[in-house]
């Protein structure tokens, strides 16, 4: 028989899937298999490609943005149809809310029963659902459109802002048989994905006009300076000009949180007087005052000027006028505005650096007095003091932080060193990124996680403890133990069930991790607290930290608790 008579080779939706990623240099997928999509994860992995499975799609999602958010590749979650999606939504309206590039590809129903509504297994017009929750949203009926499908979500989800793209595949699609070398030629190698958007020469000149004016200038880095991997520029760009900055929480360690040009330490005062300040993939939302009111409102609140850099052209004049919009990547406009401020650009006035190290001192000493005390309970500054000295000693490490008090806390006292090795709630503030991005930091850096995880944080996510054995990765959560959401004293008036904000007293989270075959400690002291972190960073083993912390210590919601509706009676 000779090989002409031979049928012609022919491939499947399943493996055009895996090729058209494999195309574009991904190479890991999280999510949870079920109904349509188990086998695709079998075969993703038969191909060589790794797929973290989790409990729950929503840390599988968070974990893909946390690997955008790293990587600068959109991070890919896969999810069954209807409630995988659902659960995988949250993640990616996150994403999308912070900038981070993810896909989320869900199997769903057939087309033809969910438009006639005619309740088919898991119906649901997912495609629908996702359109208003992410920045761009596709579905593919056809097998020779995988290629350009996985292409737009590829280009979507990285050019510009980046931000989370839904793709909908149907149950049937993966099925789906085609001419392989009709297949190949359908896939698509995505070029130039993220292209640099380089700033018109007037709005740079615009911007160093206005910043030449300033006698109290300010840069403030967002975790959109971080993800833009442009490190270099901008440590230059704040160390030619000389200008304090001011580090928003995924922006800390672009420049070292030690710096003599930090003002972190005087935030409020910084905010008040300075009068020129130049946003650098930072917005202008609740997280910075929408730019007015009380923590604006110094000496120079009614002339301060904005300069804005930012990828978004209309981000700008989101909350208050912005003087110098620098619309481009952040790359090319910081390197920009350092060629036209030239070798001798005059640094800001003694009088404004110097108030600002007097006042950053005091902070410092008032800090360092806190951090000195040693109570039993521990308190969260105890804690967090032992946690800051061992990320010191390993800057490397990928700090992953959330809750209230813990978080709060821990932005002022855990000093970052390096860019990008700080992952947080966010521009959202919420709560269960936890497990989803230590998976992520890990599997994607290979670098030891220190997650700082309130305990009611921690509640969301925990479960992921067994996916951390399961893939052996070197994550040490640290669970800050008060009892309760806030605290742990709350009561219930009329007694009976404990107050809504209180857990299981002396609850030994540590358990949880040894169930899988991790290491478990409960740590009543800081000592205990540092042997047991060291021996966690030096062996690398997945280990939980149960960290017993004064029940009383803490505030509602830590430092925002002002965004709690204030009882307008007292009863
Ligand atoms: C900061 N500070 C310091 C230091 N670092 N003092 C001494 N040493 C060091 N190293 C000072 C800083 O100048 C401030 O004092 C204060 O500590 C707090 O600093 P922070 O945290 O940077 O500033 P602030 O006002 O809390 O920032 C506002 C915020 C922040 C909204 C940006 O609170 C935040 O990011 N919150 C996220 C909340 C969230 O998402 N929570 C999750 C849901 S909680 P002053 O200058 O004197 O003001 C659900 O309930
Ligand atoms: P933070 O919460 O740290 O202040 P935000 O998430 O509010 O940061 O702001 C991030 C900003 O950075 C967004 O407006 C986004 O458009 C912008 N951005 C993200 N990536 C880039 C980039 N590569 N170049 C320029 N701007 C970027």
């Amino acid at each position: 028989m000779t090989n002409d008579t031979q049928a012609p080779a022919t491939t499947d939706g399943f493996h055009l899937v895996i090729e058209a990623l494999k195309l574009n240099g991904i190479d890991t997928v999280y999510g949870l298999p079920g109904i349509p999509i188990t086998d695709l994860s079998r075969k993703m992995q038969a191909e060589g490609m790794r797929f973290i499975a989790f409990r729950h799609e929503q840390n599988a999602g968070n974990a893909a943005a946390a690997a955008g958010f790293l990587t600068q590749k959109p991070g890919i979650c896969l999810t069954v149809s209807a409630p995988g999606f659902l659960n995988g939504l949250t993640a990616l309206t996150n994403a999308t809310t912070n900038c981070f590039p993810m896909i989320l590809i869900s199997g769903s129903s057939e087309r033809e029963i969910v438009d006639l509504q005619q309740g088919d297994y898991e119906e649901m017009d997912q495609l629908a659902i996702a359109k208003p929750l992410c920045k761009a949203a596709f579905r593919v009926l056809h097998a020779e459109d995988i290629g350009v499908g996985i292409a737009r979500a590829i280009r979507a989800a990285v050019s510009g802002r980046p931000g989370g793209v839904y793709l909908d595949f149907p149950a049937k699609l993966f099925g789906q048989v085609m001419d392989a070398a009709a297949g190949q030629r359908s896939l698509i190698k995505v070029v130039d994905a993220a292209p640099r958007q380089i700033p018109a020469p007037d709005a740079v000149q615009r911007a160093l006009d206005v910043l030449k004016g300033a006698k109290r200038p300010l840069i403030l880095l967002g975790k959109g300076a971080a993800y833009a991997q442009a490190d270099d520029a901008i440590r230059t760009f704040v160390e030619s000009s000389g200008i304090p900055y001011l580090p928003m929480s995924m922006a800390k360690g672009l420049l070292p949180d030690t710096h003599a040009q930090s003002a972190a330490a005087t935030r409020s005062y910084v905010l008040a007087e300075a009068d020129v300040v130049v946003l650098v993939g930072a917005r202008l939302n609740w997280l910075l005052s929408h730019g007015k009111g009380k923590t604006w409102g110094g000496a120079n609140a009614a002339n301060r000027k904005f300069i804005q850099i930012d990828i978004s052209p209309t981000e700008a004049d989101s909350n208050v006028p912005i003087a110098a919009p620098l619309v481009g990547d952040i790359g090319s406009c910081v390197a920009a505005l350092v060629a036209g401020m030239g070798p001798n650009w005059a640094r800001p006035p003694a009088e404004w650096t110097g108030a600002i190290a007097e006042r950053k001192d005091k902070n410092l000493s008032k800090m360092a007095e806190t951090l000195a005390k040693d109570p039993s309970p521990m308190s969260f500054h105890s804690a967090l003091r032992v946690i800051r000295d061992v990320v010191k000693a390993n800057p490397e490490a990928i700090v992953v932080n959330e809750g209230a008090n813990t978080l709060d806390f821990a932005r002022s006292i855990v000093d970052m060193y390096l860019p990008r090795k700080r992952l947080d709630v966010g521009t959202w503030g919420i709560m269960g990124i936890g497990m989803g991005f230590s998976v992520a930091a890990a599997v994607t850096t290979g670098k030891q996680v220190i997650a700082i995880e309130g305990d009611s944080a921690f509640g969301f996510s925990g479960m992921e403890v067994e996916t951390i054995c399961r893939y052996k990765l070197p994550v040490c959560v640290i669970v800050f133990n008060n009892n309760g959401v806030y605290k742990g004293t709350d009561v219930n008036p009329r007694g009976g069930d404990m107050a809504p904000t209180q857990f299981v007293k002396a609850a030994r989270y540590d358990k949880l991790m040894e169930a899988f075959g991790g290491v478990g400690v409960n740590a009543t002291t800081s000592a205990e607290l540092d042997r047991a972190l060291k021996e966690a960073v030096a062996s690398g083993r997945p280990t939980l930290i149960n960290a017993v912390i004064d029940e009383s210590a803490g505030t509602e919601s830590g430092r925002i608790t002002s965004l709690n509706p204030q009882t307008a009676a007292k009863k």
